[in-house]
């Protein structure tokens, strides 16, 4: 469908000025509401058409005018009419429904990763650097911001109207979502998914910022250590590098630079590793045994929190090779006590 680019700006302003219709924030939005005006169109003119001849046809065929019913054998061409151009219609909507999905689903590669976790009643999120924000989310504009989202007990939606970015936030698993904010400024955050007694409360604000703001706020906001830092910690503590030390005669498989490289299991499958293939390694081991190796590793279920299990999947993700050398290093600096534990290799 060809709207002119003047029909279009003055419906969108129309629509925004009169608050019917949330504001169009992101790089998605202008495609999703596209695809809805159209729906919406095909939708007024079939109420219209069917509408009118139901409405036409009972007063020109009414009883005083036509008393003796006439016999009508059927018309092939009406009935094809009718066929065929409401599947050529619901053809078109299909196709751009899932062109649509894709690109909604597929974040681009180069986009920046935070965390949310939602609980009752309350969004956390975690950026890697190490900031923390609770009802909140700072985000760049002009750079593609992907989501990796937990529950920590209920089925939550996290949902932005401005951005056209709804995605169900699910315990045991991770799911994601992204977006592209086009205009700096700050707009609502909603929990969409009736969640208990104060679902209504389980709201936020998103700020999306100038790249140079963002930098700013990323620098003033930092709390502590990075997550990376914090998975490095929990590494040590939980034993992890017991059998994780990088060595060739470990017990465990090396997890340098195995984040998305594939995996060869012990039932002949290959693993894509992934955020959800991590954490599902840690509380499930005995379900996911590398090739090679004894399923000797203990499951950590009920021993990690969802915030320390993101620590250890962005520890894991950024190690790089001979990460031995850089966790003794950094670890020997901030975490005296964590090192000690027992199993450690010390270099
Ligand atoms: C007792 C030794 C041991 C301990 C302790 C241990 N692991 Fe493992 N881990 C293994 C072994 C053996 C494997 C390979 C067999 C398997 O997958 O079960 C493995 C596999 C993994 C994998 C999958 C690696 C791959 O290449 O697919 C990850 C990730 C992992 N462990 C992380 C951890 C984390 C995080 C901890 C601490 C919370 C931990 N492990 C503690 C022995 C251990
Ligand atoms: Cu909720």
């Amino acid at each position: 469908m060809h709207i002119s680019p003047v029909l279009w700006q003055f419906l969108v302003k129309w629509l925004n000025a009169s608050a019917l219709f949330p504001r169009e924030a992101s790089t998605i939005a202008p495609y999703t509401d596209a695809l809805y005006f159209f729906l919406l169109a095909i939708t007024i003119v079939g109420v219209t058409l069917v509408g009118g001849l139901v409405i036409g046809f009972s007063v020109r065929y009414r009883k005083e005018r036509n008393p003796v019913a006439t016999h009508i054998e059927g018309s092939t061409l009406l009935e094809a009419t009718w066929t065929i151009i409401p599947l050529a219609l619901f053809l078109i909507v299909f196709v751009w429904g899932a062109l649509l999905y894709f690109r909604i689903y597929t974040p681009p590669v180069n986009s920046m990763n935070v965390y949310i976790i939602g609980k009752q009643w309350m969004w956390k999120a975690e950026h890697p650097g190490g900031q923390h924000e609770i009802n909140a989310l700072h985000v760049p504009i002009g750079r593609p911001v992907q989501l990796t989202m937990i529950s920590q007990d209920v089925f939550h939606s996290f949902s932005i109207p401005d951005y056209r970015v709804k995605r169900e936030v699910i315990p045991g698993r991770y799911s994601t979502v992204w977006f592209e904010a086009t205009d700096p400024g700050t707009y609502h955050l909603f929990c969409t998914q009736y969640c208990g007694t104060l679902h209504a409360g389980m709201i936020g604000q998103i700020t999306a910022l100038s790249p140079e703001d963002y930098e700013k706020w990323t620098r003033e906001s930092v709390s502590g250590m990075s997550l990376a830092q914090n998975g490095e910690r929990l590494f040590n503590s939980l034993g992890c590098n017991a059998c994780h030390n990088g060595q060739a005669a470990a017990r465990g498989p090396n997890l340098a630079g195995v984040y998305g490289s594939r995996v060869q299991q012990a039932d002949g499958s290959q693993v894509l590793v992934n955020d959800a293939y991590l954490r599902d390694t840690i509380l499930n081991p005995s379900q996911h045994v590398v090739a090679g190796y004894a399923p000797i590793m203990p499951t950590y279920q009920g021993q990690v929190s969802e915030d320390g299990l993101i620590d250890l999947v962005e520890y894991i993700k950024n190690l790089q090779t001979n990460y031995r050398n850089e966790q003794t290093l950094t670890t020997s600096q901030s975490n005296q006590a964590a090192t000690a534990a027992p199993g450690t290799v010390k270099p």
